[in-house]
């Protein structure tokens, strides 16, 4: 008699659990295709980057700011914006592998002023003009395979004082 019991219980409670996850089940079927269609466009665009170098010693010059993202592919333009006053203060943009900022910096000291310290190193993947105080200029580029990159200013002195990190998504 009591097994007869026992036995029926859990029949009851099955039903009763069928019952009432039938609709539950539903909403998180429709919820995940409803996540799906909005798509983003992979396709590389244009980007407009602004970027200023602040201060004005070697103390206290800096990029701002100190880092940005763009998209593989993109048509790259960097406008460089010289902040500094005090004559002598020259500022570029050069983009590096990551982790090769002293390699650089250093090779763009012999590099010398005629090359606008820009050695010819396969570590450096672009790079602009020397911007002289109060000047501002752009450099075009092709943002070169996802992954992470750092931009520096290979003036004399200037690197590690001016560095910064472009991601590339
Ligand atoms: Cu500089």
């Amino acid at each position: 008699m009591k097994k007869l019991v026992l036995f029926a219980l859990p029949l009851s409670l099955l039903f009763a659990a069928c019952g009432g996850s039938e609709k539950p089940a539903e909403t998180p079927t429709a919820d995940t295709s409803a996540t799906t269609p909005p798509a983003e466009p992979a396709t590389p665009g244009e980007a407009k980057i602004t970027i200023k170098v602040i201060g004005s010693t070697m103390a206290d010059m800096a990029y701002e700011p100190t880092s940005t993202t763009v998209k593989a592919g993109d048509k790259v333009t960097i406008t460089l914006i010289n902040t500094n006053t005090a004559e002598g203060m020259l500022h570029n943009w050069v983009l590096v592998k990551l982790g090769t900022g002293q390699e650089v910096a250093t090779a763009a000291i012999a590099a010398g002023m005629d090359k606008n310290y820009i050695p010819e190193n396969p570590n450096v993947l672009a790079a602009s003009a020397l911007a002289k105080p109060n000047e501002t200029i752009t450099l075009e580029f092709t943002a070169p395979a996802a992954g992470a990159y750092n931009y520096i200013c290979t003036y004399p002195g200037h690197f590690p004082k001016m560095v910064g990190k472009l991601n590339v998504e």
